[in-house]
């Protein structure tokens, strides 16, 4: 096998076609037990069991083994993973490689894509697409690299609990959302943070703040991809909306797995998108 994509679970892509791929699982952990963020994992009965839970609930992002044993035998690995500002993923990432890379003939290109979800399913379906236009490694990795400088995340949050409790986000964002109605509008930052740039009442107007900002980001018509936690009504409203403006838009939609589902809770919207600079 020549060419791999590996990803962690955050990107909520548990397979792809057409091409060699592997998600590796982070983890949701309580005192209690432990959900491995797999195919096998029933995303809404976690959620029910975290919600009637009481103690704290934190997650754990792969170990060096684990991207080993994703990478396999493959003799070129594209690793993505979520932002190195808020896990661990792209650390343990970096190691793998090192180790994997002491295999003669072995190459691995670790992407921390400073953003997560749906912003990761372009970088991967872009991957797929260099690589089944038959680069090479070196090719790739450069084309890669541009591509990502081009693409970026907004979203909508309707509650941030499992954030703050996991000092993921600044106290400062904590405080703003909570309020009943109130979802908060932001964007993956250029350090890989989260990144408030709206607090908004009811759904309908953070959809919409979510496109204008989309728009104010060089939104032109580009490839969309949303993911969404048990909320796929305001998925599909959002892909609508942008349908009506820029008709040619791709767009595809996915739930959100674990990780996601975690941390962006119920409700969320997430969406990565092309600028007009590609
Ligand atoms: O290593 C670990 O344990 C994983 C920690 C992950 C923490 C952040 C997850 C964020 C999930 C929230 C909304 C959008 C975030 C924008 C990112 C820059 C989704």
């Amino acid at each position: 096998m020549r060419y791999k994509i590996v990803a962690d679970s955050s990107s909520n892509l548990q397979g792809l076609e057409g091409v060699a791929y592997a998600s590796v699982p982070l983890k949701i952990v309580t005192a209690e037990k432990e959900y491995v963020d797999d195919a096998g994992l029933d995303t809404v009965r976690m959620l029910k069991e975290l919600a009637a839970y009481k103690g704290r609930s934190g997650t754990a992002c792969p170990s060096v083994g684990e991207w080993l044993e994703a990478f396999g035998q493959a003799e070129n690995v594209f690793a993505v993973t979520i932002t190195s500002s808020l896990s661990g993923c792209y650390n343990s990432c970096v190691q793998a490689k090192a180790e994997y890379e002491q295999m003669p003939g072995r190459r691995v290109c670790c992407l921390d894509t400073l953003s997560t979800g749906p912003e990761m399913v372009l970088i991967i379906e872009k991957l797929r697409e260099l690589i089944s236009a038959g680069l090479d490694f070196d090719q790739i990795q450069g084309r890669v690299r541009e591509y990502m400088k081009h693409t970026h995340l907004v979203f909508m949050l309707e509650s941030v609990d499992n954030l703050a409790k996991n000092g993921r986000i600044s106290p400062l964002i904590a405080r703003a959302v909570g309020v009943l109605g109130i979802r908060i509008v932001g964007k993956a930052s250029d350090e890989g943070t989260l990144q408030q740039l709206h607090k908004c009442r009811g759904e309908k107007r953070g959809l919409e703040a979510m496109l204008r900002e989309m728009e104010a980001h060089g939104y032109q018509g580009g490839r969309v991809s949303i993911s969404h936690g048990c909320n796929e009504p305001a998925a599909l409203a959002l892909g609508e909306r942008i349908k009506a403006r820029y008709p040619q838009a791709e767009i595809s939609i996915l739930p959100f797995a674990g990780l996601c589902s975690f941390y962006g809770e119920k409700g969320a919207v997430m969406a990565g998108f092309e600028d007009a600079g590609i």
